[in-house]
Formats: structure tokens, C-alpha cells, sequence
């Protein structure tokens, strides 16, 4: 039978690199974001190698995922992978001088979400005493560095989910792995300066940043090991980086 994965997230970066890696792999596809035009065009062109469908949903909005997912095809509602990867940064200052908005959208997004999905997810994975759920950290879940403060902190509880669903889900033989990247270039940092572009685009420049499809294809490796594998925990940088705020630059 095949593996059906459900990917949040995957209208952009990391996450639409996923689909693209487990689409080439005949891996069926459930694709989730907001954006109904990117998961309509992610549709026809994945779906021309494997079986595709789309939700289109705010994580962070409980009734929507709830409807989202309960609305799946009966086709499509065995899933063995999920992927929680949706997620951002918004804004970038002191703790003192944040923004609450901002605030709240991390943590309803990154930890609120993660979990609304997790939730309606489970059931299905626990009765099939199967399943993986990797969960998309952040070197911010591990260490903390200036001005990301709330971002980081909304990381080290995804890092606290991780172990949290690992230790609770083990009796019911599912796998639970969290990967936690350092500078990826994507549209995080535009999401994170809200638009603007050459803050965004500094953040990239002067070495060469890991690139969405490096961390997809980490996670095609760590969803395809033999079942009794798990890698629990990978933090990967690029070679340029050595910790939050430590790049060698030219
Ligand atoms: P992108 O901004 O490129 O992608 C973010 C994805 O999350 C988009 O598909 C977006 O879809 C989705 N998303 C955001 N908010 C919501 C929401 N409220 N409801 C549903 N979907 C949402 O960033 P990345 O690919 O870089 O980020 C993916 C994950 O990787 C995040 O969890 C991020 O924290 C993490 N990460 C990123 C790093 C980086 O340097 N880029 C490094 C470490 C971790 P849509 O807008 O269509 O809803
Ligand atoms: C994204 C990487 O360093 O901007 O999670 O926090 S960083």
C-alpha cells in the first residue's frame, strides 16, 4: 500500500520541497496552507507523479483544522506521515519593545497550530498502532539569540512537543522526530520583516544558506528509514553557521 504524508505548510520552502522530494518518491500527498492559488498549482504539477490532495486552512484557526481534516476523502484519511512544518517568524526586536500581534501569531501558529493538528491526527495513528510525525524545529528551539525572543521560545516548546509526543505516543509504535535548522533561504525572513525586501534578502547574503530542498531532503531520509528507526533529533546548519548568531561571512 502506499504511504499517504500530510504536509502543513506546503505552499512555500521547506514544506513545498517536501512535496516536491516525497511526490518524486510516490509518496500521496496531502498539502496544506492558506494560500488556495499555490496548493490549486502544487495540485496540478505534483499530481501529474502522485495521487495529490489540498486543504486549505489557518493552522492556527481550531475549528478550521478541525473541519479541514475531517473533511478528507476516505482514500486519504490513513495517514502515515505528518509533517508539521508550518510556521514563521514575525518581527524581530527586543522583548521590550515586541509587538503582542506578533506575539500571538507565533505562538497560535508554531505551537497552537502544531498541536490543533497533531490532535486531529493522532486518533487514526493510534488506532492503526502506526504512524511518523516529524515535527519542523528551529536552532531558535535550542538556543536563544537576540531579538528572537518569542520566536525562540515558541521553538523550544515545538523542541518540548517533540520529546513530549515521543515519550506519550511510544506505546502505540509511532515514530515522532523533530529537525531543527538553522538559516534557510526561504520566505521566512520576508514573513519575519513583513515585506521588506532588503532586510530580508541581507539576511542570506555573504555565504551560502542551506536551501529548502537541503532540509527536504533530510526529512525524505529520516521518514524512509526501516520502521524500528527513529532519529529523534537533528539540528543542521549550513557550513557557514555555526550558532544563531555565529556565520562566517565574506
Ligand atoms: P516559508 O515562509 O517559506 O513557509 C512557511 C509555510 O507555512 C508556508 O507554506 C505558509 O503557507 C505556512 N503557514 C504560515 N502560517 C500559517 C498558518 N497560520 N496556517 C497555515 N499555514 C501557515 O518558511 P519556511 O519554509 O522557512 O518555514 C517552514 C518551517 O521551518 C517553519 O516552521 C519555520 O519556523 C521553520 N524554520 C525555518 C528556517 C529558515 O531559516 N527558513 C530555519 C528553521 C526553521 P501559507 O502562507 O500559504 O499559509
Ligand atoms: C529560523 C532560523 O536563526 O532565524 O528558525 O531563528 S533563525
Amino acid at each position: 500500500m502506499k504511504t499517504t504524508a500530510f504536509i502543513t505548510g506546503a505552499t512555500s520552502g521547506i514544506g513545498k520541497a517536501t512535496a516536491e522530494i516525497f511526490a518524486k518518491n510516490k509518496i500521496r500527498l496531502i498539502l496544506c496552507g492558506r494560500r488556495a492559488d499555490r496548493l490549486e498549482a502544487l495540485k496540478q504539477t505534483l499530481g501529474e507523479i502522485t495521487e495529490v490532495t489540498t486543504l486549505q486552512f489557518d493552522v492556527s484557526k481550531r475549528s478550521e483544522v478541525e473541519n479541514a481534516i475531517a473533511s478528507l476523502p476516505d482514500n486519504f484519511k490513513n495517514i502515515d506521515i505528518l509533517i508539521n512544518n508550518a510556521g514563521n517568524a514575525h518581527g524581530m526586536s527586543s522583548i521590550q519593545e515586541g509587538d503582542i500581534d506578533d506575539w500571538d501569531a507565533m505562538l497560535d501558529i508554531n505551537v497552537k497550530g502544531l498541536l490543533y493538528v497533531s490532535k486531529a491526527i493522532f486518533p487514526q495513528m493510534i488506532a492503526r498502532n502506526s504512524g511518523f510525525i516529524v515535527n519542523i524545529g528551529s536552532i531558535a528551539g535550542k538556543e536563544v539569540y537576540p531579538n528572537g525572543n518569542v520566536y525562540c521560545a515558541s521553538k523550544h516548546a515545538v523542541n518540548a512537543l517533540n520529546k513530549a509526543m515521543r515519550i506519550d505516543l511510544n506505546k502505540y509504535n509511532i515514530r515522532v522526530a523533530a529537525i531543527h535548522p538553522g538559516a534557510v533561504e526561504t520566505e521566512f525572513s520576508k514573513v519575519r520583516f513583513k515585506g521588506d525586501i532588503e532586510k530580508s534578502d541581507a539576511v542570506y547574503k555573504g555565504y551560502k544558506p542551506l536551501q529548502a530542498e537541503d532540509i527536504a531532503d533530510i526529512i525524505h531520509f529520516v521518514v524512509t528509514r526501516p520502521y524500528h528507526v527513529n532519529i529523534e533529533d537533528l539540528v543542521v546548519y549550513s557550513t557557514a553557521q555555526a550558532s544563531p548568531t555565529i556565520m562566517n561571512k565574506n
